[in-house]
């Protein structure tokens, strides 16, 4: 049972024309994600394909909740519609093509109650790797983050990639960008980092996806990951947040849990 000591987790998945993806998607969340938790997958206005498995997962799990992209369209705003679904607490955003390795999510759920507010799983950290995708991206992507790593001290060295846990009250300080596609994660990780919020990095292996077709707009998109990645080279870090009391600190002691 959900309690103090064990949030629920809220997952939001975009998800657009990944017909091939959702049900496999579904299963190993089930595998893999053993904790309290509710599932929001957010669609958007004319997805068509990924409507069906998806009305035939919710209607077998009442822990799984469609909703209609409140931008109409669009992965950024599909994110934020699923921020608005839930009303404190930990935030897992995952994506519907099992690129991501969700086997780390319970230690990140650890982390989290640990006191931290971001938690990112990184292809760039010692022992994290990405298989496949196209080069230019992941140069970029690593230079990014590995560089603002170096020189600005972002814990994470992978500020761009989209599976994160956010605490909900870290998101609600920030008042997020409307365009800007799917910059949003470093877009949050970087206000996050300057504003003192607690951040830790697990190294995760990244797989290309294996059916459908990626939606990535990266030529689109550049000028938003270049404004945050200037912004984060032209701001300092404010001091460090205290650590919020969450779950059982590991130490006993409230609000001062051992955080990594
Ligand atoms: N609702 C919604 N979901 C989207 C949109 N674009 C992408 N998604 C979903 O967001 C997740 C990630 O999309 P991808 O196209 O794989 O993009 P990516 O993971 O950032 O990049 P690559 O995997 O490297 O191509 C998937 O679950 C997509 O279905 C969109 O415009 N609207
Ligand atoms: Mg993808």
């Amino acid at each position: 049972m959900p309690g103090p000591d064990n949030p629920p987790l809220h997952i939001v998945v975009p998800v657009r024309d990944e017909p091939d993806n959702v049900e496999r998607f579904y299963r190993q969340v089930l595998a893999e994600i053993r904790l309290p938790r509710r599932l929001i997958v957010v669609y958007d206005r004319d997805e068509r394909a990924t409507l069906p498995p998806l009305r035939a997962i919710a209607a077998s799990d009442p822990t799984v909740h469609l909703v209609e992209n409140a931008w109409g369209r669009g992965g950024r705003g599909a994110v934020r519609t699923g921020f608005a679904q839930v009303g404190e607490g930990p935030v897992l955003v995952a994506m519907a093509d099992l690129s991501d390795d969700l086997s780390l999510v319970p230690e990140m759920y650890r982390r989290y109650l640990a006191g931290n507010d971001v938690v990112c799983p990184s292809r760039w950290a010692p022992g994290g790797r990405q298989l496949g995708g196209p080069a230019v991206k992941r140069l970029l992507s690593r230079t990014a983050g590995v560089s603002l790593h170096r020189l600005r001290g972002v814990p994470t060295r992978d500020v761009t990639n989209n599976f994160r846990l956010y605490d909900k009250a870290l998101l609600d300080r920030l008042d997020l960008d409307e365009k800007g596609g799917f910059a949003l994660a470093m877009e949050i990780t970087v206000r996050a980092f300057v504003s003192g919020a607690r951040i830790a990095e697990l190294p995760t292996t990244w797989r290309s996806r294996t059916a459908g077709r990626s939606k990535f707009r990266m030529w689109r998109w550049l000028p938003a990951y270049l404004k945050w990645y200037l912004w984060a080279l032209s701001h300092r870090r404010r001091g460090t947040r205290p650590a919020a009391a969450r779950g059982r600190p590991e130490d006993g002691v409230p609000g001062r849990a051992a955080v990594r």
